[in-house]
């Protein structure tokens, strides 16, 4: 019987988008959750700020995993199960997807075999377990192997590579039942104006000016401030109920955004808690999400927005922008978004877990 201590778990370490994952194949790691869960924090490193005697970057940005195995439905190719590995918790949450990591995900499919390559582009069709969702990525295979080089540039990276066009349908109440989960666009949580909101991703948006800030601070000079980030928590720890996603003490999700007047040409621009670091670009379904609370009038989001002529909605954050395109019904309800990202393989080989503690 094979020890991972031992023997390692094979394993690929992957840029997505703008974050960094582990990728492994189901049938490598345990079945039983609580046993995947606790081999994961020995990868990773957790609990450890540092994460110092494991692969995690000390960051909630590249701490995450991506669990793959062929699909059974009809309508995908392989599934996709996200899991978040807390840096300084001993805690793994699957209660959210990641579109970062998403970008991956293609890639990795087709470099583990789990999808065959179809020519100079390789399309992937992946179910979200995590939220249900099946979202179609194309991927560069010229000569019949996945190519990460190209001319796409995303920015919070370095370089241009291969584009990873993302497209999605049904994204409206991924987790909380509804698009709008309390039937408003605006609520009042913890004194503030709000919009509680999943397109993708269940987010809380405010006006940054509603807690003294002007919305385009530095990472660094948001994380300082321990005031604002607990007054954003007792916000979550409000909202989550309020959307339908029961007592979120311990989960990554409502993601909270400060939003204010684009600067640089943009929709809106962003920071966002993630729940508790600040994101160091933008969630993919987290941009979505935003992007959709800007079209809806009244909202807190709407009174800074600029509203693009088109579908294309660019969502700026702390590095610069992200564009998600959003496809709307004659009565602009979302029916379809996209946007492009790149990924990298940085790594294939087999990881070994840190002893248990
Ligand atoms: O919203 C970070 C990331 C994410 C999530 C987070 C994401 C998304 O950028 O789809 O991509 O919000 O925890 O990796």
């Amino acid at each position: 019987m094979s020890d991972p201590e031992r023997d390692g778990i094979p394993c690929l370490w992957m840029r997505g988008g703008t974050s960094k994952g582990a990728y492994f194949l189901a049938g490598d790691l345990p079945s039983e959750p609580a046993a995947r869960d606790a081999l994961l924090l020995r990868i990773m490193g957790s609990p450890d700020a540092r994460q110092i005697d494991g692969i995690g970057g000390a960051d909630p940005l590249t701490s995450k995993v991506a669990v793959l195995s062929p699909s059974k439905r009809e309508d995908a190719d392989v599934d996709y199960l996200f899991l978040q590995v807390f840096v300084d918790e001993a805690r793994v949450s699957d209660r959210q997807g990641c579109g970062n990591i998403l970008a991956g995900v293609g890639p990795a499919a087709i470099e583990r075999g789990l999808v065959a390559v179809a020519g100079d582009e390789t399309p992937v069709r992946i179910h979200m377990v995590n939220t249900g969702e099946v979202a179609e990525a194309r991927i560069a295979t010229p000569g019949g192997r996945v190519s990460y080089a190209g001319a796409a540039a995303i920015d919070g990276v370095p370089g241009t590579h291969a584009p990873v066009p993302l497209m999605f349908t049904g994204l409206a109440g991924s987790m909380c039942g509804a698009l709008l989960p309390t039937g408003n666009a605006v609520d009042t949580v913890g004194g503030v104006r709000a919009t509680l909101i999943d397109n993708g991703m269940p987010c809380v948006v405010m006006r940054a000016s509603d807690f003294g800030i002007e919305g385009t601070e530095s990472r660094e000079t948001l994380e300082a401030r321990d005031d604002l980030r607990a007054r954003l928590e007792a916000i979550r720890l409000e909202a989550g109920p309020l959307m339908g996603l029961g007592d979120v003490a311990e989960a990554s999700v409502p993601k909270m955004f400060l939003v204010s007047p684009p600067l640089a040409g943009g929709v809106v621009a962003t920071r966002s808690w993630i729940p508790h670091r600040v994101h160091a670009t933008v969630g993919v379904f987290a941009a979505v999400s935003v992007a959709t609370a800007c079209t809806l009038p009244g909202s807190p989001a709407s009174e800074v927005a600029h509203l693009p002529d088109g579908d294309a909605f660019v969502v700026e954050h702390p590095t610069g922008a992200a564009e998600v395109v959003l496809e709307r019904d004659p009565n602009g309800a979302v029916v379809r978004a996209g946007t492009l990202r790149t990924a990298r393989k940085l790594f294939d080989g087999r990881v070994f877990p840190a002893p248990a503690r």
